[in-house]
């Protein structure tokens, strides 16, 4: 049995709901393999009340780059004995529970203490975006990260260069002035 989608916490025996047991109706229509694969370790000092992603609290970290298109896999490792409810804006997050296509979608996984768990970010939206625990204290106290997705719509080429938007503004001027 794999013990972090299984591990509840309730005595042996108990019915209650885990991980595994959200599955969407439909398969992902998006599923696929991940593309590559980092770790961030959950780290933090319960003592001096510091909570921070692999050893650095936010002020101290460089942003986490990610490729516009891409699915990233992130390995969790929950050093801590407490847990952090992992949200990352503005793109979906998908725990691998061994359900493939039909591992859920969500906006928050709660990583639990001293487990490791996988999960896919989806990466369909560029820019620059707020990665945290949704535990407010932890976040302030530096458990979050500037998640950066670069090569875009913007960047890859579909979006007009500058010298081109200046040319389709002098080519379209004059078809503006012909009604
Ligand atoms: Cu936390």
């Amino acid at each position: 049995m794999d013990t972090v989608a299984h591990d509840t916490g309730a005595p042996p025996g108990a019915k209650v709901l885990s991980y595994r047991d959200l599955r969407p109706l439909r398969a992902d229509p998006e599923w696929r393999p991940y593309d590559r694969m980092i770790e961030v370790r959950l780290t933090g000092n319960m003592e001096r009340y510091i909570w921070s992603m692999n050893g650095n609290e936010f002020w101290r970290a460089q942003p986490i780059v990610a490729r516009y298109g891409e699915r990233l896999r992130i390995r969790f490792i929950n050093e801590t004995m407490m847990n952090h409810p992992m949200h990352m804006h503005g793109m979906w997050m998908v725990p691998d529970l061994g359900h493939g296509a039909f591992n859920p979608r969500k906006h928050v996984v709660n990583i639990k203490p001293a487990t490791v768990q996988e999960v896919d970010v989806i990466v369909d939206a560029e820019g620059d975006w707020a990665f945290h625990c949704h535990l407010l204290y932890h976040m302030e106290s530096g458990m979050m990260r500037l998640f950066r997705v670069e090569g875009g719509p913007s960047t890859a080429g579909t979006a007009p260069t500058r010298r081109q938007a200046a040319t389709a503004t002098a080519t379209a001027a004059p078809v503006a002035h012909n009604h």
